[in-house]
């Protein structure tokens, strides 16, 4: 099959990893557009991991073939609908954020091919409009995208893998333990594992999840389940999570996409009643400032 050449990249969502993505290509000298929240060519500053600055302009490009979407789960829908209309033919879309659900939302709006991918990549904000590279991860995109797209065009930082479900399964199994607790604790993550209360409740969670896994997807146990969430703990043991810095900063936390997961796709009506209490206390936390 014949495929089109990719060069321009559109990143949608202006945040943390669309800044590390603008930083990759400008790298590998391909032209970008970074389109934030007011809908323009956003200007970011970007410091790398040898501590060195980087001001990273995007170049305005009206027709969008390859777009890689790097909101937060919770607003991907509206930023996607918002620029639908300048997708072509020959567009491919990227989903590359947290949770699950939000990608499945996506890819029922548009007949474009929709690949999900996932990271590891550590990446903060430092200032309004300047983020730091904390630390190199690992970016993860669908092996199937190559089917439209020769690997050369796709940016340098994605890995092609083909067990990308597994592998958001994964994130989301680490996410649903770590960050509710670290929101509702206002701790950093390491802290989790001497707080006895949070121990417990990671416990009955990563019981649930097993049981969600085993029933819908494979075979696994509690054990393996908080063995994950464990090792995540201790090797992020210093960062702050995504949902505390969302309750911190008193923004929408991504709880629907992360917790909810289990609870919106449960046919067999599993109780899953800690992961229920997650989401209404997250919620409560929520309502006060929203
Ligand atoms: O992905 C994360 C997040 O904060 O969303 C972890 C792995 C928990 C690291 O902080």
């Amino acid at each position: 099959m014949q495929t089109k050449i990719y060069k321009h990249w559109h990143i949608l969502g202006a945040g943390a990893i669309g800044t590390l993505l603008a930083f990759k290509l400008s790298e590998q000298q391909r032209t970008f557009s970074l389109i934030g929240r007011n809908h323009q060519n956003d200007d970011r500053r970007f410091t790398d991991l040898k501590n060195v600055q980087h001001h990273l302009t995007g170049v305005e490009c009206d027709v969008i073939d390859g777009l890689i979407i790097c909101t937060k789960s919770t607003q991907a829908l509206d930023a996607f609908a918002s620029i639908q209309s300048r997708l072509g033919p020959h567009s491919i879309v990227i989903c590359l954020f947290n949770g699950l659900g939000a990608q499945q939302l996506v890819q029922e709006r548009t007949n474009c091919p929709v690949f999900f991918a996932t990271t590891t990549e550590g990446v903060s904000k430092v200032a309004p409009g300047h983020y730091m590279y904390k630390g190199a991860g690992e970016t993860m995109v669908d092996d199937r995208i190559l089917q439209f797209i020769n690997r050369d065009d796709l940016p340098e930082l994605f890995n092609v893998v083909d067990n990308i479900d597994e592998r958001l399964l994964n994130k989301l199994v680490v996410n649903s333990l770590i960050n509710p607790l670290t929101a509702l604790f206002d701790c950093k993550n390491g802290e989790l594992l001497s707080n006895a209360q949070a121990m417990t409740s990671m416990r009955a969670l990563a019981g649930e999840i097993a049981l969600w896994l085993s029933t819908y997807v494979y075979s696994t146990s509690a054990e393996v389940v908080l063995d994950m969430a464990v090792a995540i703990a201790k090797s992020t043991a210093n960062n702050t999570s995504s949902m505390r810095q969302d309750i911190q900063r008193k923004q929408l936390s991504e709880i629907d996409f992360i917790n909810g997961y289990w609870l919106k796709h449960n046919p067999k009506k599993l109780i899953l009643g800690e992961n229920a209490r997650m989401m209404a206390e997250i919620k409560t936390v929520e309502a006060k400032f929203i």
